[in-house]
């Protein structure tokens, strides 16, 4: 569709305004905003990444290409989240320290938050001491991690090595995701589960909770 290749475009050449105004007119076309999500803003940042990768783009386009995407998300997060009046369950996120990756993390926690769970995201670059915290202080049922890079995944490991120390490994479903995360990687570090998108996490986790 092309309005959804504009947004992407503009997201990709970090047009703010732009993606903020076709954001709205794909709204008023009735195109639903997960679709714009998916199609248009997921799909920009996509495009971006394979530009830095190459080294076609580097840290300061990537950094206005996030701020476009935002920019887009801020007006289609609210149309994505149901609020309900009594959750099913309590979900805890964090990007692991090191890792100041929030996108996808974040788009993770609209979905869950769509299917009726409430999250708390205690956002990025989270020392294990914090998770600990957190988890004593709200007693959710889900903790979920996020990293986006091959330097920082294995500090999933250290986050659930301290849960277990702490002996509250059992009171707590753990599961990761995030680019270069696998579910052998999860297995490996005796995580519940690895979700490779936000609709699989949703889909994991109803599986881990049964509800
Ligand atoms: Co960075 N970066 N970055 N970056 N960056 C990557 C990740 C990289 C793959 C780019 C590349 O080289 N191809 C590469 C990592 C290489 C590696 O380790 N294998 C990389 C690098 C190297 C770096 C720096 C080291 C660059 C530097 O400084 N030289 C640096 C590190 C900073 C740090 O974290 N300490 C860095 C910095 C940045 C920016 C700050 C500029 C910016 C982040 C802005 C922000 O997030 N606020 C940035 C970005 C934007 C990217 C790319 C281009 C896009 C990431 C993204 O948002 N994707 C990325 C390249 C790429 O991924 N193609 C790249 C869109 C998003 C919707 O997808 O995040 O994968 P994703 O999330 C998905 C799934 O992974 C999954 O669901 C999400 C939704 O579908 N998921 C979960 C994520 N978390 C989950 C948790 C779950 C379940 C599923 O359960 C709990």
């Amino acid at each position: 569709m092309k309005i959804l290749k504009e947004i992407a475009f503009n997201v990709e050449n970090g047009d703010s305004s732009a993606v903020k105004e076709l954001t709205r007119s794909a709204l008023l076309q009735n195109i639903s905003p997960q679709r714009i999500m998916n199609d248009g803003l997921t799909s920009g940042m996509d495009a971006i990444g394979v530009k830095f990768k190459n080294n076609e783009v580097f840290i300061p386009e990537v950094l206005i290409a996030t701020r476009a995407m935002k920019a887009g998300m801020d007006i289609i997060e609210p149309l994505l989240i149901q609020k309900r009046i009594k959750p099913k369950a309590k979900i805890v996120i964090g990007t692991v320290k090191g890792d100041l990756h929030d996108i996808g993390k974040k788009i993770v926690c609209i979905l869950l938050e769509r299917a009726g769970y409430e999250i708390i995201d205690i956002g990025i670059d989270v020392p294990r001491e914090k998770f600990l915290k957190i988890i004593k202080k709200e007693n959710p049922d889900i903790v979920g991690m996020s990293a986006l890079l091959t330097t920082t995944m294995p500090y999933m490991r250290d986050v659930i090595e301290a849960v277990e120390k702490a002996r509250i490994r059992q009171d707590v479903k753990i599961i990761i995701g995030g680019a270069p995360v696998t579910s052998s990687f999860a297995d490996e570090i005796r995580a519940d589960g690895y979700a490779p998108d936000g609709a699989s996490a949703v889909d994991l986790v109803k599986k881990l909770l049964k509800k």
